[in-house]
């Protein structure tokens, strides 16, 4: 692992990629949900929380902030089913277990998913004050995050949960140097192990999240939900020319195994959510996420390491 970090960092130091906003900007996903708990799975969130996980380099000794875009339940960007009756928490944590912990990589709701220190929380129903604008978690020390090298420094988890209602939350997220507007903190990063965001309704528009396959993955298992059956998911890697994943209907999982080819070791896939043009499926949210070989949680992260990888012919065609 200790490799593969040394190779991110290189990446991430050598350019100054924009990767404080979640969702992040080479995904083009317009924003994450999250419904309230008495919400219909069918509407496209399994279980109305999510967790989003950011990481500082150590050397970043000022202070953070978490801003959310759009935090409360109601006006122009929510998906509104009945009244608006929807409370969301926003709930930050750091400290031993925030991270390391497995309940909080997999969303455990029946575990310790709030492992760590609670560094920060509040909750928001329908409020004309929030709607359309960027609400701020903050200031943190990136000290008070769990530090954990092999993610790339401090690691603050940012839990959303849909506490009361049925509506849809949509929302994004950006870590901050300044509470008043988004400014990056340079060399850090975001990653997220069960991602679940809203599609855009432009069919031209593709979407893309970028797992890292590092040296150990042989192979990975995906799992979708809700997918609509919106036209297709497929792999772009530098061995694979778009690899289709098995996609789902409404209300429905579905799971697909993909060999990793040995070239792929210590590159990106992007995988393009490309939404289908005579379907015209507006407000499709969507549940994704990856498994390694060994039953692990794999992140996407909010910047493609190494780089948006491209097909190389001359590896592709090889048996
Ligand atoms: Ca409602
Ligand atoms: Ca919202
Ligand atoms: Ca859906």
């Amino acid at each position: 692992m200790q490799r593969n970090i040394l190779l991110f960092f290189l990446v991430l130091s050598s350019l100054k990629l924009i990767a404080q906003p979640v969702p992040a900007v080479d995904e083009n996903i317009p924003h994450l949900v999250t419904f309230g708990k008495e919400g219909d799975k069918a509407w496209g969130d399994n279980d109305f929380t999510q967790i989003i996980f950011y990481s500082v380099p150590k050397d970043h000794t000022e202070p953070i902030y978490i801003r959310v875009f759009d935090p409360d339940v109601g006006g122009t960007v929510d998906e509104q089913k009945g009244e608006w009756d929807s409370r969301m928490k926003y709930s930050i944590y750091g400290g031993e277990g925030a991270c390391s912990n497995d309940d909080a990589k997999k969303i455990n709701l029946s575990g310790n998913f709030k492992s760590g220190t609670l560094l920060g929380t509040k909750s928001f129903t329908e409020n004309e004050r929030y709607d359309g604008k960027w609400y701020t978690f903050g200031p943190f020390n990136p000290t008070e995050g769990e530090y954990l090298p092999d993610y790339g420094g401090y690691i603050i988890k940012v839990v959303i949960e849909g506490v009361d209602g049925d509506d849809g939350n949509l929302y994004r997220l950006f870590m901050s140097q300044l509470p008043t507007e988004n400014q990056q903190v340079e060399g850090a990063f975001a990653f997220y192990f069960r991602y679940k965001f809203r599609l855009h309704d432009d069919v031209n528009e593709i979407s893309h999240i970028y797992p890292f396959i590092d040296e150990n993955v042989l192979a990975i298992k995906q799992t979708n939900f809700d997918w609509d059956n919106d036209g297709f998911i497929r792999i772009i890697s530098v061995a694979k020319n778009g690899e289709f994943l098995k996609v789902s209907g409404d209300n429905d999982w579905s799971e697909s195994l993909h060999e990793v080819h040995p070239n792929e070791k210590n590159t990106s896939y992007d995988i393009q959510l490309i939404k289908k043009k005579t379907a015209k499926i507006k407000s499709n949210n969507v549940v994704i996420f990856l498994k390694n070989q060994y039953d692990e949680l794999m992140p996407f992260y909010s910047v493609p390491i190494g780089g948006i990888p491209k097909y190389k012919y001359s590896i592709g065609i090889k048996p």
